[in-house]
């Protein structure tokens, strides 16, 4: 099983979309593995988007992610990190297919409502800068018989 970070960006929050964005990974058959509140430093995001400290909307990125409470998760599945790419759909929503929770519920490319890893190592990084391992929890699905034929 491969795990991936999401984030319920602040604007997600304010939107009172936390359980929407949530309860699409659940219904998927992700498993939520860990799962918390927090409001992101400056510090942390920079770290978390320093592939793109050379951009031109970095400073403004920095200061989205930082302005109100985020919602973070790890998900944990089969091919986690491209099903919940998936899911979140195009950066820019008017790119991201209907479907998909940007294409559902986004307008603008500065206010996309979710963050999902691209990479299992970036998902590796993320998931390690945003949760300590006490945090990630292991639990059975009752329903994995029936989200995956050769469940453990
Ligand atoms: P991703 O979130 O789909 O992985 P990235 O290219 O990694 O997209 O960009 C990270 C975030 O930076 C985006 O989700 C979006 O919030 C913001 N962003 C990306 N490109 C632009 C831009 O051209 N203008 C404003 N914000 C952008
Ligand atoms: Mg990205």
């Amino acid at each position: 099983m491969e795990r991936t970070l999401l984030i319920v960006k602040p604007d997600g929050v304010a939107r009172g979309l936390i359980g929407e964005v949530i309860s699409r990974i659940e219904r998927r058959g992700l498993k939520i593995v860990g799962l918390k509140m927090v409001r992101v430093s400056r510090e942390l995001a920079e770290r978390h988007y320093q592939e793109h400290r050379e951009k031109p909307f970095f400073s403004e990125l920095v200061s989205y992610i930082t302005s109100a409470p985020v919602v973070v998760a790890v998900v944990e599945g089969a091919d986690a990190v491209r099903v919940v790419r998936r899911m979140v759909g195009a950066t820019s929503p008017a790119e991201a297919e209907p479907g998909s929770i940007r294409g559902d519920l986004a307008m603008d490319i500065g206010r996309n409502v979710v963050h999902a890893s691209d990479s299992p190592e970036s998902a590796k990084r993320e998931v390690e800068l945003f949760f300590s391992p006490g945090e990630i929890l292991s639990y059975r699905r009752a329903d994995e018989p029936w989200v995956y034929e050769r469940s453990a």
